[in-house]
């Protein structure tokens, strides 16, 4: 039970909004003004710790996916790695995502870094046509209210920049710390890199022939037109942009829901965004399963190289980022085999050759409704 102080604070006021919008899962990365929100939030709302921003954007639209209602918690600093995430999936998709953001860089601000992105802010925000509210004080704290429900009432996302004036003099809690956990590291990986025996379309047909009506949310570019073209379905969610948050979207669903995930993943793709598999290994759904589909190149602009012709290996990565169950596949059979056995991460090596397929025709909206539906009604 809160005492009668703690329940006059600022924290608790926008807690009670969250509560109020049926905010069910938060997405947060710290900012020294909001350190005590962001300890009401995690004690009173599931929370989902990022590594990067953008990633709450992919997690979070997985979980509206899903049926859930999240919100974004972070400093303002990190709407800079989000922009073409909101852009290219919540703006295209048409997907509602509350953003509190606690806005540093014009408000007794004494952290240089902070004035040239922060005072620019609300351009840059009016320009993207991202819409967005200001809470300059507490007075104004009813306006985060309208600003959450107005996102989810018009599937657009809503920013709402905080002044750091809002939590000014308030007697909230501020986090416990805690130390590195004293444990062993062991790391026992010897692979063999065979040479590829399917190309990328033979590798997806052996996905879809084998996970029965589980869900697929494909990567962007030509795996999703290949996808399309082998098995189109309404449990296909096909990525048209936001390069390198297919694996954070399948993190999102899998946490909402219970059916198993399968995302198709590619090795150019990873490796734009390798700290989404830190989130993944963090959480570990047992019913997500990444398939890092490896030809070595980016695929979709013309098969140039990664660094993955001979230098990283992405089951040593996943491995590294804390997911523990992961198999390496080069042919259909070892492919099958892994996919059964629902491991956390398939790397599956193929030959760097593109199928010739047509686009898919239809709209992200109308892609993102087919899929709802149709997982609502699974
Ligand atoms: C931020 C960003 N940078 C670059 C691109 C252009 N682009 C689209 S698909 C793609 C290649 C993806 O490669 P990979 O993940 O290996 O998948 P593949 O096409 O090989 O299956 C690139 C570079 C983009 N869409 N977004």
């Amino acid at each position: 039970m809160l005492s009668r102080k703690n329940q006059d604070t600022p924290e608790q006021k926008v807690l009670d909004i969250l509560e109020r919008n049926r905010i069910n899962i938060a997405a947060t990365l710290p900012c020294d003004r909001i350190k005590a929100l962001l300890v009401l939030v995690e004690k009173n709302i599931k929370t989902i710790s990022l590594t990067r921003e953008e990633n709450g954007v992919g997690i979070c639209a997985g979980i509206y996916f899903g049926g859930g209602r999240p919100i974004m918690v972070i400093q303002s600093t990190g709407l800079g790695n989000m922009i073409n995430a909101l852009l290219s999936l919540n703006l295209t998709y048409g997907i509602p995502l509350p953003i509190i953001a606690s806005w540093r860089g014009v408000y007794k601000e004494s952290i240089e870094a902070q004035w040239q992105f922060g005072k620019r802010l609300p351009e840059i925000l009016s320009a993207s046509g991202i819409n967005f509210t200001i809470i300059n004080s507490l007075d104004e704290i009813d306006r985060l209210d309208e600003a959450i429900k107005e996102s989810f009432r018009s599937l657009h996302p809503h920013v709402i920049l905080m002044s750091p004036a809002v939590w000014e003099g308030s007697i909230s809690e501020a986090p416990q710390t805690q130390e590195i956990s004293p444990r062993n590291v062991i790391l026992e990986f010897n692979r063999t890199i065979q040479k590829p025996e399917l190309t990328r379309y033979e590798a997806i047909r052996t996905i879809t022939e084998t996970i029965g009506d589980d869900l697929i949310v494909s990567n962007l570019g030509i795996p999703s037109k290949e996808l399309y073209e082998i098995r189109d379905r309404d449990l296909n969610f096909y990525m048209l942009g936001s390069m390198g948050l297919v694996s954070s979207i399948g993190l999102g669903l899998a946490i909402i829901q219970k059916k198993h995930v399968y995302v198709i993943d590619g090795d150019g793709s990873l490796l734009m965004n390798p700290n989404a598999l830190i989130s993944i290994g963090n959480y570990e759904p047992d019913n997500l399963t990444i398939i890092g589909i490896d030809n070595a190149a980016y695929g979709s602009t013309g098969n140039q190289a990664t660094c993955t012709q001979n230098q990283v290996d992405l089951e040593l990565l996943a491995r590294a980022s804390g997911i523990n169950n992961t198999a390496k596949a080069h042919s259909h059979h070892v492919l099958v085999e892994a996919l059964r056995s629902k491991v956390g991460f398939i790397h599956v090596i193929v030959k760097p050759v593109n199928a010739k397929c047509k686009e898919i025709p239809f709209s992200a909206a109308r892609i993102k409704e087919s899929f709802m539906k149709a997982l609502q009604s699974s």
